[in-house]
């Protein structure tokens, strides 16, 4: 399908930086309206953006040096982006309607159309103090102020920072307000890494759709446009740092790229392509979520799979290629994703409008100018962490979630995470029954949306092992706020829920630990997720299992899904984390 819009032909905008050292560690940041060019073709955008711009101003901090940042919200209607529903999945040519520009024959929600600019700020990766962690109720109106001190005792990592209101992150995400947080710390500079520009680019990588005027221009007015059968948002253009399929020129030198996934709902593989071909050994990824790995890792031979929230280090090599070398990045991965493969070779030829991907393009690279010397590659690079040990493995509290999907009529599908505890074997009821082996475990639902009961009361200092068990066609990226995880295992179930077997809070179903014979996924784990995590993608008919140890900071915080669709609805639950002293007199 022939793109609407010229692909590499806006430079690649740096996001402002706003360094803390260099002001105290107090910064003031306005939340308001603004306008933004996403490509050069298109008329300015409205949009709402931290300092009202895309992406917001890239915070750089220090480890143990606290920052205050002072939220002012200054937002003001009209909300600058039209919410629809198209009435049918494809048009008249039975092309998915999220391939296209435009409402599709939708008619703008209502509900959205009055929003005024209600906020609250999340700082994601940050071991955060509760009441500054941007609770998804404590919201703040327009012309309020949050004051949030942020301690920063922790290692250096690409965090970042996005409204989070209860039932509207999506939309507000979408509108623009997103940032990026970096915090740096001695162990990376030991290691030479480069810092700020011109060789550590971040790229924030977010899809986007426009609306068309009556003769089907482009008018640049922001559309979260969903439909009957897909309700996440999936937008054809993919745009970073804020800019429609953008172009860098890089001198021949290591760069150091810092990529963070700020999508609403699509997941990204990406695909370097060189002469025709993928050139995927020319990547070397250092960092995950919250840092840096043991030790450098080849990118995964697919490509690099991004979900939402995810993020990576990149080292990525140009220092041997002459200037006017071209090389793209390419997206392989269909929406809604599911894990399946897609050969790297094949990434040309990656568009499938089936699988809501008109255009693969993400973003070109250029050489051009002077050569500078390559980067070694230090073998080690994290020192700080191991594996979690096996006794305070066995010793861990078990916690176990069940991913599901409610089918409704007449309104979006509704997603929830069910909070499960263990019974007797005699227990009557709506029962979910786990068989591993000859062991057979059986569970009742206790939690199921974000205003049931809490039932997960952890404690400070100690390991706690969290299985997320995958009831559902489609892969979810599960978010813990406070601190950092690591994965234990990622197996292959197959289940069974009879007929009504997902009622609002009870759940019906037998789970079994082995391969369903229809399942084509390798349930792998990549050697890029071993490492510290707060993001972990549970792909369909998979139970992934996490350590968790929460430290340093007790009240009440949430975990979700990262498909910014599922966590509005309702795929988000609380957890209290407590100190330990405090436990004997919890009822
Ligand atoms: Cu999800």
């Amino acid at each position: 399908m022939a793109a609407p819009l010229a692909p590499f032909v806006d430079p690649l905008p740096f996001p402002l930086r706003l360094i803390a050292g260099e002001r105290d560690g107090r910064l003031t940041v306005r939340i308001r309206a603004g306008v933004h060019k996403f490509h050069r073709d298109l008329p300015a955008s409205s949009i709402w953006g931290f300092e009202g711009l895309i992406p917001g101003p890239t915070i750089e901090a220090e480890r143990a040096h606290a920052v205050t940042v002072e939220w002012c919200n200054q937002l003001e209607g009209p909300f600058p982006v039209c919410s629809t529903v198209a009435p049918e999945a494809t048009d008249a040519d039975g092309v998915p309607v999220q391939c296209l520009p435009g409402l599709s024959g939708g008619e703008p929600d209502r509900h959205a159309s009055r929003l005024i600019g209600h906020t609250v700020v999340h700082l994601h990766g940050a071991l955060t103090p509760a009441s500054y962690d941007g609770w998804a109720e404590n919201i703040f109106a327009p012309g309020q102020t949050a004051v949030f001190h942020y301690p920063m005792e922790q290692r250096a990592a690409l965090l970042w920072f996005h409204d989070h209101v209860m039932g509207i992150t999506k939309l507000d995400v979408y509108a623009g307000l997103a940032g990026l947080w970096i915090v740096r710390d001695e162990r990376e500079r030991e290691l030479s890494l480069p810092e700020g520009p011109p060789f550590e680019v971040p790229l924030l990588i977010q899809d986007r759709n426009f609306d068309t005027d009556e003769r089907g221009r482009l008018t640049g007015r922001l559309v979260h446009k969903t439909d009957p059968e897909v309700m996440e948002a999936f937008p054809p253009f993919t745009v970073v740092n804020g800019k429609v399929w953008p172009v860098l020129d890089v001198q021949p030198a290591t760069y150091r790229f810092r990529v963070l996934n700020g999508s609403n709902a699509r997941t990204y593989r990406l695909v370097l392509i060189h002469d025709g071909g993928p050139a995927l050994e020319r990547i070397v990824q250092i960092g995950t979520d919250h840092g840096l790995l043991r030790g450098p890792v080849s990118a995964p031979a697919d490509g690099l799979v991004l979900a939402s929230a995810e993020r990576a280090d990149l080292l990525v090599d140009f220092s041997d290629l002459a200037p006017g070398s071209e090389l793209t990045v390419l997206n392989t991965a269909a929406a809604p994703f599911d894990g399946s493969a897609f050969p790297a070779a094949d990434a040309p030829k990656a568009a499938d409008l089936a699988g809501l991907l008109p255009y693969p393009e993400v973003l070109r690279f250029r050489v051009a100018g002077e050569a500078a010397s390559p980067i070694s590659i230090p073998r080690e690079l994290a020192t700080d962490f191991d594996s979690p040990p096996a006794e305070a493995l066995s010793a861990a509290p078990h916690r176990m979630i069940a991913l599901v999907e409610m089918e409704l009529e007449d309104a979006p599908n509704m997603l929830t995470m069910r909070e499960l505890e263990h019974v007797a074997d005699d227990r009557e009821g709506p029962l979910v029954t786990v068989r591993d082996g000859e062991q057979t475990t059986r569970y009742r639902s206790v939690a199921a949306h974000f205003e049931d009961t809490t039932t997960f009361f952890p404690m400070l200092g100690r390991y706690e092992v969290w299985q997320l068990v995958n009831l559902t066609g489609d892969t979810h990226p599960i978010h813990l706020h406070l601190d950092p995880f690591q994965i234990l295992s990622r197996r292959a179930i197959r289940y069974e829920i009879p007929e009504g077997g997902i009622a609002d809070r009870n759940l019906t179903a037998v789970i079994t630990l082995e391969r369903d014979r229809h399942d084509e996924l390798d349930h792998t784990i990549d050697d890029n997720e071993r490492g510290l995590k707060d993001t972990i993608r549970v792909n369909p008919n998979e139970i992934v299992e996490i350590a968790v140890r929460f430290t340093t900071y007790s009240g009440r915080y949430m975990y979700h899904c990262h498909i910014l669709e599922h966590e509005d609805r309702d795929m988000m639950r609380p957890f209290v984390t407590m100190p330990p002293e405090l436990m004997p007199f919890m009822a």
